[in-house]
């Protein structure tokens, strides 16, 4: 993209930036909602006030911690319980457009990433803890930026206050009062918002009850390991021969996505940003006897997780762990735009097939992961009393 003398200027950048999102297909009807969100955004929280100066004073008593992101699957080191009262969680992603491989067959997307990772990388604090994000969008990329989480309060989920264009950074602070687990992500205005979330563009946080995770009786659960599966659905245009496009810039494939968006039929549906992210070397991994946590998020789409010989044993299928969770269950639904929390405890060593339960969306879009589960396998549980052989 050329820059301008006035490119430098924030605000006609921003103006410019706003401005191509309306470019393509679709135009009126992103014109539209483009309109809608711009006018909600508006709306700002006060930046000098007495009241905001008091609030300050008070959460500057609070220790602060410094939380260090990982790329999913894996979490961040965190306590399971917290420890002391309330914290403020320092947290620090790095807006990143980068070319990504899809597949084997060698489909690219120019994604946005959180961190450089699809999904963002999951956080984690207790409930009551504050998180104070600092959003850095580099100069070297070509698009405005900003997120909602959907565990805040106000401000489009602090989507209203969080654009950066290029070259700008932005520092976010909010209470974390609800416990679940909750998606967040990018969402600039318009049309621009399921463009940005298609490409990649969102994450997970997990805000714990301060005594940490309970069954439905009030009991203690706790986990030997977490796991973070970010579901990602991908709309990349194909040639007459189903090769699938490829682009120079991040951005460029914006008419080309927005006419398959329209179509709601996703090129790709995938764990953790691409086909395989999570099979053969790059199996999650866990012994039998572990308890495992698993956070599965959708940003745009609904899904039904599965694990293929195994069970929810624990399932917060809507997220939120004031509620008690569900028992053994076979399959569990996640609504597009949110995420669920799943305990499991591995009984039989193996590999197990972590799914999307639409086989179609598992086996022909991607969206599949592997458990590679070591251990003493139980003949009770399960035997094979007669191997397959020719019928007597
Ligand atoms: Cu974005």
């Amino acid at each position: 993209m050329d820059k301008t003398p006035e490119d430098r200027q924030g605000v006609s950048r921003r103006a410019f930036l706003s401005t191509t999102a309306a470019v393509g297909s679709g135009l009126l009807v992103a014109e539209l909602a483009t309109n809608t969100a711009n006018a909600a955004q508006k709306m700002k929280a006060p930046t000098s006030s007495a009241s905001l100066k008091k609030t300050n004073e008070q959460i500057a008593k609070l220790p602060r911690v410094k939380q260090e992101m990982v790329a999913p699957p894996f979490f961040p080191k965190h306590d399971q319980i917290a420890k002391g009262g309330p914290k403020v969680v320092e947290v620090r992603f790095v807006i990143e457009e980068k070319k990504m491989v899809l597949d084997d067959e060698g489909a690219e997307v120019w994604a946005m990433t959180f961190n450089g990772s699809v999904p963002g990388p999951m956080i984690v604090v207790h409930q009551d803890d504050y998180v104070e994000l600092t959003l850095v969008n580099p100069e070297s990329n070509a698009m405005e930026h900003n997120i909602d989480f959907h565990s805040s309060t106000g401000a489009l989920g602090g989507g209203g206050l969080t654009h950066v264009s290029p070259g700008e950074e932005t520092i976010l602070r909010f209470k974390a009062t609800k416990a679940g687990v909750f998606v967040y992500h990018c969402a600039p205005g318009g049309a621009m918002i399921p463009y940005h979330v298609v490409h990649g563009m969102n994450g997970a946080i997990m805000v714990l009850p301060r005594d940490g995770l309970k069954d439905r009786d009030g009991k203690p659960i706790r986990y030997d390991r977490a796991y973070y599966v970010g579901e990602q659905d991908y709309y990349l245009k194909k040639d007459a021969d189903g090769e699938c496009f490829k682009y120079d810039t991040a951005g460029e494939d914006y008419a080309d996505s927005m006419e398959v968006m329209a179509t709601l039929t996703p090129s790709h549906i995938v764990f953790n940003g691409a086909v395989g992210a999570l099979t053969g070397d790059n199996a999650m991994k866990a012994k039998v006897g572990e308890t495992v946590l698993i956070v599965h998020s959708q940003a745009n789409r609904d899904t039904r997780p599965h694990l293929i010989g195994g069970h929810g044993d624990h399932v917060w299928s809507s997220g939120s762990f004031a509620d008690p969770p569900e028992t053994g269950l076979e399959t569990w639904f996640i609504a597009g735009g949110a995420a669920g929390a799943v305990t499991y405890t591995f009984l039989q060593p193996g590999l197990y097939a972590y799914v999307n339960h639409n086989l179609i969306e598992a086996v022909l879009k991607g969206a599949a992961a592997h458990f590679k589960v070591d251990g003493e396998w139980n003949n009770d549980l399960m035997a094979q009393v007669k191997k397959p052989s020719p019928i007597k």
